[in-house]
């Protein structure tokens, strides 16, 4: 079967499910070769950009997500706590630019954002910027206006996850649609602010729904700059607690998928690396993963630490992108 490495039209990509369930059925050896390919041409393949995750709201969220700790309507005893202070966003932001962290990530428990809330979160996203990082946001759905204001503040990405296929997004979300999702994502995309647009493997879900879900990002009006592949983690009291673990070279095909799809999008590495080996990270690399999350917590759960993440950097000869070392041809 020969499978084109993009089908690039006019208007955009516009991947045919076909081509890419041939895709995750190729020879893994094959698979993860055209995905290296790919991303030695756009990118390039030593440098990872580092993001660092703070959650600025935390739990008693009223969306009922399967996989989430933060949802009010399951019990997983996590410490809620109301938006913070800037100040506290200044110090972990600072921890994190010192580190070497380029992009700070704030995250709400949220539906959606709420007025009353913008102006301090305009002023964590002014402040971060000026302390020289990218920025993101993450805050549920969001209106164009409120967009206007968080792009004026300094904006650079707003992340909102589509996380599975729309075949298989009422089993995890019954609170809020696919459709809801993607109208968000067009105000993002509208507002002139970069998409960080992604997704969870490990929730039951089979080949053809992750194929149609990265389907669904490739062909986008505007593909995503950021493509965050999140492997679940699994929290106690979530209803996902006892999700059988996905298969690690099944993960790394996701991985290899994406890149093919979104040659010029960053595809970062993000939830459940603390369950993933050396081994398993670094073939996720190989198959063009080039960002991850950085720093020993994500929003609520564990990350690996600074410290082991440096080691394997060394070991594998990554260095963490900068402003300097990215190279021309990337989006
Ligand atoms: N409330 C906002 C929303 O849902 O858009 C923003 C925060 S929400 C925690 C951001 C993303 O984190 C989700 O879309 C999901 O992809 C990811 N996430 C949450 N819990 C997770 C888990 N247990 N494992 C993997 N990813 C998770
Ligand atoms: C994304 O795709 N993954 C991040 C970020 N975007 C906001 C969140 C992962 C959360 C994992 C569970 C937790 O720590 O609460
Ligand atoms: Fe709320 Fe976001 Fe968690 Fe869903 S993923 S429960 S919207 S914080």
């Amino acid at each position: 079967m020969s499978i084109a490495v993009n089908n690039k039209k006019s208007t955009g990509y516009n991947w045919e499910l076909p081509e890419i369930l041939g895709l995750f059925e190729l020879p893994f050896n094959d698979l993860l070769f055209k995905a290296a390919s790919v991303h030695r041409e756009n990118f390039d393949p030593n440098a990872v950009q580092v993001s660092t995750l703070l959650s600025i709201k935390t739990g008693s969220c009223p969306e009922d997500c399967k996989y989430c700790p933060q949802s009010a309507h399951h019990n997983t005893g996590l410490k809620k706590e109301s938006l913070i202070d800037v100040e506290k966003v200044i110090t972990q932001a600072q921890k994190a630019k010192d580190q070497g962290s380029t992009r700070f990530c704030m995250g709400a428990a949220w539906r959606n954002l709420n007025d009353r809330d913008l102006p301090k979160v305009a002023e964590m996203i002014s402040t971060v910027k000026d302390m020289g990082m990218e920025t993101c946001v993450t805050l549920g759905m969001v209106e164009k206006e409120q967009l206007a204001k968080l792009k004026d503040a300094g904006l650079d990405y707003y992340n909102h996850n589509i996380d599975t296929s729309k075949e298989y997004y009422s089993e995890i979300i019954t609170t809020r649609t696919f459709e809801d999702r993607l109208e968000t994502l067009a105000n993002i995309a509208d507002a002139g602010l970069k998409t960080c647009c992604g997704g969870i493997v490990g929730m039951g879900e089979g080949v053809e729904d992750r194929a149609k879900m990265l389907q669904t990002l490739a062909n986008l009006d505007k593909q995503p700059e950021s493509v965050p592949i999140n492997m679940l983690v699994k929290v106690k009291g979530t209803p996902l607690d006892n999700q059988e673990a996905v298969d690690a070279f099944d993960f790394i095909r996701t991985i290899a998928v994406a890149r093919i799809l979104m040659p010029k999008s960053y595809v970062r590495l993000s939830a459940g690396r603390e369950e993933m080996n050396e081994q398993t990270q670094a073939l996720c690399f190989l198959a063009g993963a080039n960002s991850i999350f950085y720093g020993e917590k994500l929003l609520t759960t564990a990350n690996p630490s600074e410290n082991d993440d440096m080691k394997l950097f060394g070991k594998l000869g990554i260095r963490p992108e900068n402003k300097e070392n990215i190279k021309d041809c990337a989006a």
